[in-house]
């Protein structure tokens, strides 16, 4: 058993407290360096110093809590910032279990364990630069040029940090290994009433945007085999695309254009510009890379066929990652102690801080049911229970490593 226990409660109403911040109807609005973000920041950092950890937010906005001392840990964490419609636990569970078994550990001296939040986890700016930069894939300065949808810089963003201490950066080198419990955000523990996901590996993601470039004019005057349209190149290249990717796709392989600006975005007005985000998500990089031909050929095919010029500015891009197998195990064990014969192994699809923190560290994930698989939405919800169970099994996993 555990050398010591979490008080679940506690854990909740810290959960129910940082909702609070952002919250809007039943979901959290927090992006990366908004001003819920800041306050939800500082909170946390105020309830790591009640707690007796020691608080560092680095330059980029990653809040830790360390144990006393300098002694090798165990970091445990996610993320607290939110997509622009946010769940109330995407991320902020993962924190809010971290907080508690760092708290309950340090109270009754059991394993020491430091807790942490990333930065713009939900990529406002970038995919996820916090843990980036914090396991060097990227430098601060590289972080620092990216934008997000109305044309703000990162590093303009990261300097509003009132109420914050002065930044400090807390090393790699502190830890051990590194345990990320999250909910599944998708329908697969929900259909088949499992508790508990032992996640084996993360999805790789690229993003790219794209523009196509027309010529603006009368949507009543211009003939129709006159018109060089953007949105009407949009449309071809999507659906064009839509058949080839599945061509070579799994039921795993997902790809998506979630985010779309048209020139001017006129009712009278032939689009000029039609700029968007596509992104793909696969396990296997060498499909990754498939996909990528794919998107790039079908792009220029496109343009070439309706006279529209393209242009593409650089692919975002994280690897699929393999969880550690010791740690596998660990929560496996765990898993099989708390919630006998309702637990699996399985993938992650979505993305998470501990694929880059795989770089650096030996991590592995924890998954909790999310009802109706709904996430990345205001309706995003997981039985409270559940919630409890997820944070129980994760420090039977601590109590298994100690
Ligand atoms: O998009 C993702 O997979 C993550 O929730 N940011
Ligand atoms: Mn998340
Ligand atoms: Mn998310």
């Amino acid at each position: 058993m555990a050398s010591f226990r979490i008080n679940t409660e506690r854990m909740l109403a810290d959960l129910d407290m940082l909702r609070s911040i952002g919250a809007v109807k039943t979901g959290v609005v927090r992006p990366a360096y908004s001003e819920a973000d800041r306050l939800a920041r500082i909170w946390l950092a105020q309830r790591m110093e009640q707690a007796g950890l020691e608080v560092s937010i680095d330059a980029i906005g990653n809040v830790f809590g360390l144990p006393p001392g300098n002694e090798k840990c165990i970091l445990i964490g996610s993320h607290s910032d939110t997509q622009p419609e946010g769940g109330w636990l995407d991320g902020a569970y993962g924190v809010i279990v971290g907080l508690e078994i760092a708290r309950a550990s340090l109270e009754q001296g059991g394993t020491p364990v430091a807790c942490v939040s990333f930065q713009d986890e939900e990529g406002r700016f970038s995919t996820l630069p916090g843990s980036r930069v914090w396991t060097g894939m990227m430098s601060l300065e590289e972080a620092d040029e990216y934008c997000d949808s109305t044309g703000l810089r990162l590093g303009q963003a990261r300097l509003e940090r009132a109420g914050m201490p002065a930044p400090r950066s807390v090393s790699t080198d502190r830890f051990s290994a590194f345990l990320e419990i999250h909910i599944e955000q998708g329908p697969v523990l929900d259909t088949t009433g499992e508790r508990i996901g032992v996640v084996e590996n993360i999805v790789g993601i690229r993003t790219e945007k794209m523009s196509f470039l027309g010529e603006q004019n009368h949507a009543g005057t211009t003939p129709m085999h006159l018109r060089r349209d953007a949105f009407q190149g949009l449309n071809h290249f999507v659906s064009t695309v839509n058949g080839r990717l599945a061509e070579v796709a799994t039921p795993e392989t997902v790809w998506t254009v979630g985010h779309v600006d048209l020139h001017p975005n006129a009712n009278s007005i032939v689009p000029g510009r039609a700029d968007f985000t596509i992104q793909w998500r696969d396990a296997d990089d060498a499909r990754l890379d498939r996909m990528t031909e794919i998107i790039y050929a079908t792009a220029r095919e496109t343009a070439d066929s309706l006279h529209l010029g393209w242009q593409h500015f650089g692919c975002d891009l994280i690897a699929p990652t393999q969880s550690n197998a010791t740690l596998v195990e660990a929560m496996a064990k765990a898993a099989e102690q708390l919630a006998p014969g309702l637990w699996r192994r399985m993938p992650s699809g979505a993305l998470h801080d501990a694929a880059n923190v795989s770089s650096v560290l030996p991590m592995a994930m924890l998954f909790v049911p999310s009802k109706g698989g709904i996430s990345h939405d205001f309706a995003e919800d997981t039985d409270r229970d559940d919630l409890a169970l997820g944070a129980e099994v994760l420090c039977e996993v601590v109590a298994r490593l100690g």
